[in-house]
């Protein structure tokens, strides 16, 4: 996942793939341009050997594929949706509102305004309809949140999640030590 070009072969890849395998993980976006950021979510997925699916949905541009898919989700089998987009970021929302699963939202970056106006649209929702919102660009936190909440049902994901933690700590350990001496 290293340039464009491998990351949009992988979301073809993934395209392809839906519907054949059984994700337990939507990872959606805006557009195109929200790649860099979300393939992050994707490493930590695979990382996690959590079965997902990545492809582009926009709540602006493709409206009545954004309310198939979340009418459709849980039919489907997905557990969590991920949802990355900036600035008017709507479809974080708008899937929420759609869908009884739970929807985490990643605020992406754009060209102005930091991603601010992106993190206000996730984050400021109406009450009755959460999305869990991480922060600004930070699409890994979307995807180890994912696997917490698919760990509520499925204990092999909160070992992992406890695997993880410890080799966090030990890397940090390690740092400090190396810092100290
Ligand atoms: C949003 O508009 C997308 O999520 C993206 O972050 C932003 C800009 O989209 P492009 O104009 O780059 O396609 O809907």
């Amino acid at each position: 996942l290293g340039n464009s070009a491998e990351l949009k072969n992988s979301i073809a890849a993934r395209m392809l793939q839906q519907g054949k395998g059984h994700p337990l993980v939507g990872v959606i976006m805006g557009s195109d341009s929200d790649l860099p950021v979300m393939s992050a979510a994707c490493k930590i997925l695979e990382q996690f050997n959590v079965p997902f699916e990545v492809t582009i949905v926009s709540a602006h541009r493709t409206p009545h594929r954004m309310s198939k898919y979340a009418i459709e989700a849980p039919a489907r089998g997905l557990k969590v949706i991920i949802t990355g987009a900036g600035g008017a970021a709507h479809l974080p929302g708008m899937v929420a509102a759609m869908t009884p699963l739970p929807v985490i939202g990643v605020p992406v970056k754009g060209s102005v305004l930091d991603g601010v106006d992106s993190l206000h649209s996730i984050v400021q929702m109406p009450r009755g309809v959460p999305v869990a919102t991480v922060g600004i660009n930070n699409s890994t936190n979307a995807a180890l949140l994912a696997v917490r909440m698919l760990g509520v049902y499925d204990s092999s994901y909160l070992t992992k999640m406890e695997q993880f933690l410890l080799k966090q700590e030990e890397e940090v350990l390690v740092k400090a030590e190396k810092l100290e001496n």
